[in-house]
């Protein structure tokens, strides 16, 4: 019964939106899929521009959400709205990310299954409050109990804690994501949510050591500079003054009017005791976060030989006692490198600028290892220790897409990334949905698209890709220096249509190129990036960081990654955990550059319409077949409906359903044969279908009730 009122209500549906003329041309249309030129670009844009006015941010592609930031609070987030599209098909209401939150999650109950959920766009066009509205959903959705709320309760707790170590203020986002997000959560057969995991991909530790001009830090300094409670900072030995520390304020913008740290500050204690963070462990961590500003502050003279000394500061003090190490270590930790000759270690002094460059490695790597430790302690607090079959969840959100005017290793790896989720974004749609079509046969005109393939391969190919190359010269410390990095790439990716250099370039190209950089021509436009720094790739030991994580330092002789290397590894991982699960899509679109609320540049929204394959997707959609059954299945179904099927057919499955499909009076153009399922272009057809069965079963139920009555 229920799935014959949800066909009737999807029928009427269907014929309201095609009839309300009015109406569509006020607020546009909910579904790309019904927009009459649904070829043309602009037809498209004009569509999001009109519903963007009236502040309807969400747009379907069939089942794929288009989002656009409205930089503004739009009241659709309400407890209200959240049961209104409750147990709702689809398509009934307007578009909404809770819809689609909703649509997962009964899909995965009913074919217990899992799903995934890709939010992608460029850097602050909603992905992180898209992911974190599906959260919330289903923590109000899911079933409760004593137990469950409490799991609830961390899942949601989660996300200030790892918000406030993990995101900064960027010239792009005030609350730009640092590090890549997948997370899993848990559901038992009931739906009820049991638990999640957390995967971290790179976070860009540079920022603790450097901000560009506008640019902050990550929160959680900040939090803590204005919000920690007295007796906190008088144990931190900290002052409530982010100026006083030089790691906070390279961006000259410690404050930032969106952004209330002191009571961000609050959510996030609260938050770490409800994750059951013990007392001493809070103390660690907040020990760690003052020992890395205490270690910005601190600076080196020279000695007669040149060599650098410290000043008997204060700031050792304190990082002695925060870090638990003795001052003479710390302080010869500082000032030397530790060379192992023979089965001897020797010191070796360093020099100023040595030092100081020493010093940011080490606070860098103290940060990073507390963000892998915290991400770890999170999983704790959420694994689900009840060994039970689960299906679950993933929600990707990671970095988006981004360019400065000055573009480094971290813009690379960001970008990396998301020329990979764009890679995975094809195979799963435009390129699978094909090739389908080619295996079964169907007749099909093919949809050309940009498959960004050999941009992924440039990157990342064995023996060829940059970072292959990267490696290599990260192995000849000596020898090689980034200019000869440089001339490899040069040498090795000349002629690749989407590198250039200064060099490669023609005439008009080289005016607007630097000789130490070189250019990638993304999916997502052009960006020219700084030669990395080779000795920052090569990855340091140091003794320090050794004393302070002495178990998560693997002691293992084999030859070092680079980080580019091991980040390639994760997104190789990344994409096969996602390669098992159903795939669902929220592309997020930004309005505007500057942040702004009811401003929508067409300029900018039509790049993006472009690059996130948006048209494309639509006619692979539009072209296709909505509906696809084996032919076993649909028989098994529907035979009732056709007195020559019904109840045996003895032929071939495949004739068996033609015979059905012409009983039924289905047109030749509404449906075709391939060589193991029909398909069928319009819901339509499979609703009166449906619909036909039900009323066909209720006949069927009544006869056998007439039969046995009275039995
Ligand atoms: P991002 O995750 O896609 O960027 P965010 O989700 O952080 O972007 O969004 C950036 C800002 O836009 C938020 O802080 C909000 O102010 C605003 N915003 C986004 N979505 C909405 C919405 N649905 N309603 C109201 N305001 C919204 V990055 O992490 O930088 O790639 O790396
Ligand atoms: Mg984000």
């Amino acid at each position: 019964v229920e799935h014959l009122n949800w066909f009737v209500r999807c029928n009427r549906i269907l014929r309201d939106m095609e009839g309300s003329l009015t109406a569509r041309d006020r607020v546009g249309i909910q579904d790309f899929v019904l927009l009459d030129a649904y070829t043309s670009e602009s037809a498209v844009l004009d569509n999001l521009r009109k519903r963007f006015n009236e502040n309807l941010i969400y747009t379907y592609i069939g089942t794929l959400l288009v989002s656009v930031n409205p930089y503004k609070e739009l009241g659709i987030y309400t407890k209200k709205q959240m049961d209104i599209y409750m147990g709702v098909n689809f398509f009934e209401l307007p578009p909404h990310i809770y819809a689609l939150a909703d649509n997962v999650y009964r899909t995965m109950l009913t074919e217990t299954n899992n799903h995934f959920i890709l939010i992608s766009g460029e850097s602050g066009a909603g992905k992180t409050e898209a992911s974190k509205k599906i959260l919330q959903f289903y923590a109000v959705s899911c079933p409760s109990t004593k137990l469950l709320d409490n799991v609830r309760d961390r899942l949601l707790l989660s996300n200030p804690v790892l918000e406030a170590f993990g995101n900064a203020k960027t010239l792009k986002n005030d609350n730009s994501s640092r590090f890549g997000k997948y997370m899993d959560i848990q559901f038992d057969h009931m739906g009820g949510a049991v638990g999640g995991h957390i995967l971290s991909y790179l976070l860009e530790k540079s920022r603790v050591v450097h901000q560009n001009h506008g640019e902050r830090s990550f929160h959680i300094f900040y939090q803590l500079v204005e919000g920690g409670e007295e007796d906190l900072l008088r144990w931190l030995g900290l002052e409530r003054n982010c100026q006083r520390y030089s790691y906070l304020v390279q961006g000259e913008c410690a404050k930032v009017s969106s952004v209330n740290d002191k009571s961000d500050w609050k959510t996030v204690r609260k938050a770490l005791s409800v994750i059951e963070f013990s007392e001493s462990n809070i103390e660690s961590l907040f020990a760690i976060i003052a020992s890395v500003l205490h270690l910005g502050n601190v600076t080196f003279v020279a000695d007669s030989q040149g060599y650098a000394t410290l000043n008997n500061s204060p700031e050792i003090h304190w990082l002695s006692k925060l870090l638990g190490i003795p001052a003479q270590v710390i302080q010869v930790g500082l000032t030397h490198r530790k060379i192992e000759a023979r089965s001897e270690e020797v010191l070796s002094p360093f020099t100023v600028d040595q030092a100081v460059y020493a010093k940011d490695a080490l606070a860098k790597a103290i940060y990073g290892r507390t963000f892998t430790w915290l991400v770890n302690e999170l999983n704790e607090s959420l694994a689900n220790k009840d060994s039970s079959r689960k299906t679950v969840i993933g929600l990707l959100d990671i970095y988006g897409f981004e360019v400065f005017s000055v573009n480094s290793f971290e813009q690379f790896c960001i970008n990396y990334c998301n020329e990979k989720l764009q890679q995975l974004f094809i195979q799963l749609t435009l390129k699978s949905e094909q090739e389908e079509y080619e295996m079964e046969g169907i007749e099909w005109e093919s949809v050309p698209y940009f498959n960004n393939k050999i941009i992924c391969d440039l990157v990342e190919e064995k023996f060829k890709g940059i970072i292959s190359v990267l490696d290599e010269e990260c192995l000849r410390p000596g020898e090689a220096t980034d200019m000869t990095f440089l001339e490899k790439l040069e040498e090795k990716m000349g002629g690749h249509a989407h590198f250039i250099t200064h060099k490669l370039a023609d005439q008009k190209t080289r005016k607007t190129l630097e000789r130490g950089d070189f250019r990638l021509l993304h999916y997502a436009g052009e960006v020219t990036y700084k030669i990395f720094h080779l000795q920052v790739m090569r990855q340091s030991k140091n003794a320090i960081v050794k004393h302070c994580f002495p178990s998560t330092e693997p002691d293992s002789k084999k030859r070092p990654e680079t980080v580019a290397t091991q980040f390639k590894s994760s997104l190789v991982g990344l994409t096969e955990v996602l390669m098992s699960k159903e795939p669902w899509y929220v592309r997020c679109m930004k309005p505007n550059e500057g942040k702004q609320p009811g401003l929508f540049d067409d300029v900018l929204v039509r790049h993006q319409v472009k690059y996130l394959g948006l048209m494309e997707h639509l006619r692979v959609r539009r072209a296709g077949f909505a509906y696809r059954r084996r032919y076993e299945i649909f028989l098994q179904r529907y035979k009732p409906l056709c007195p020559d099927t019904w109840p045996n057919w003895k032929g071939t499955a495949a004739e068996g359903v033609e015979c059905l499909v012409k009983h039924l009076g289905y047109k030749p153009d509404e449906y075709k044969m391939g060589r193991t399922k029909i398909f069928i272009r319009h819901p339509r057809t499979l609703f009166a279908t449906e619909d036909a069965f039900e009323v066909c079963k209720h006949e069927l139920a009544t006869r056998i009730q007439a039969k046995y009555k009275g039995y």
